[in-house]
């Protein structure tokens, strides 16, 4: 009989423990340090790094966030200006603290979370944009001068430079505003690579909200780098898994028609450009390293 009792306090226990563990995930009380339970150890976040939940249920892609699955993601914020200097400035109203973020304006705010299921991640970003200008009408060609969200992805976070290591090292997705169309910077042109990403805008000209809902295929760097084959290739797509580290980055393209840039000679240029984490450098050259070199990118680590 003892045997018995001890045997259901035991179990009692153990359902307490594991209902506190999902709650605490739930409410994001996940701390700093921890081990995403792989057996690994333990995982120390950076400034901007943080953690992205498994989706039971993947998100219906129609630009509105109310998918079950978004519920227990958190917010990561757009808030570090990347370029600001003539003939760029800063937002309206924006100033940059001393940690190289800018509040939030009508001018711009931004904010995304990212959620994944084995062969998906799935990003939400809700971005508020004063005025929408998409000057550049073909989709591989500047798409840096429209209004545009960019998606940064490395998948298995090595850093380095486009080709380092002899492959395709990482993916810089620019995304059309005015059509599904996703242009990739690959070192000398944009490669368009619309077979990527699936994404619809739910688009709010009254409160000028934004909101992007994107499915997201996860190539690793044996995928190529000048061409985009019509069927993705043998091995290039990749499985995700409990524990993964992706370097990852959201940034947007903010053009207001140079109603906010410096200079207004610089018509049809981006007015400010604006990143999810940290960049060192003293010029906007120097933080503008995301498209070409992924040392920088924040560390996203996969969770269930
Ligand atoms: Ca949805
Ligand atoms: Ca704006
Ligand atoms: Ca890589
Ligand atoms: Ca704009």
């Amino acid at each position: 009989m003892k045997k018995i009792l001890f045997l259901l306090v035991l179990i009692v226990m153990a359902g307490v423990c594991e209902a506190k563990g999902s709650q605490d995930a739930a409410n994001g009380n996940t701390g700093n340090t921890e081990n995403p339970g792989t057996g690994d150890k333990p995982i120390t976040l950076g400034q901007d790094d943080f953690y992205a939940y498994f989706a039971e249920i993947p998100p219906v892609i129609d630009g509105v966030g109310d998918d079950p699955c978004w519920a227990k993601a958190q917010w990561q914020d757009i808030k570090y200006a990347w370029m600001y200097q003539s003939p760029r400035s800063l937002p309206t109203g924006a100033s940059v603290a001393s940690d190289g973020t800018i509040p939030k304006t009508d001018d711009f705010s931004g904010r995304f979370k990212v959620v994944w299921t084995a062969d998906r991640l799935y990003l939400l970003a809700e971005i508020i944009d004063d005025i929408i200008y998409t000057p550049a009408t073909t989709p591989n060609q500047s798409p840096e001068k429209n209004d545009c969200l960019e998606l940064f992805i490395d998948e298995n976070a090595s850093g380095g430079s486009r080709t380092a290591g002899g492959g395709n090292n990482f993916f810089t997705y620019h995304m059309n505003f005015d059509g599904v169309n996703v242009a990739d910077w690959i070192g000398s042109r944009n490669e368009l690579r619309n077979s990527h990403l699936k994404y619809v805008i739910n688009k709010n000209d009254t409160t000028h909200t934004y909101v992007w809902e994107t499915e997201i295929k996860v190539f690793n760097s044996s995928y190529p780098l000048n061409s985009t084959p019509a069927v993705d290739p043998a091995n290039t797509l990749v499985t995700l898994t409990e524990g993964k580290k992706i370097g990852f980055a959201v940034a947007y393209c903010d053009n207001d028609k140079d109603a906010h840039s410096k200079n207004s000679s610089q018509t049809g240029d981006r007015d400010h450009f604006i990143g999810s984490m940290f960049v060192k450098g003293s010029t906007d050259n120097e933080r503008n390293s995301s498209y070409m070199n992924s040392d920088q990118y924040a560390k996203m680590y996969l969770k269930k």
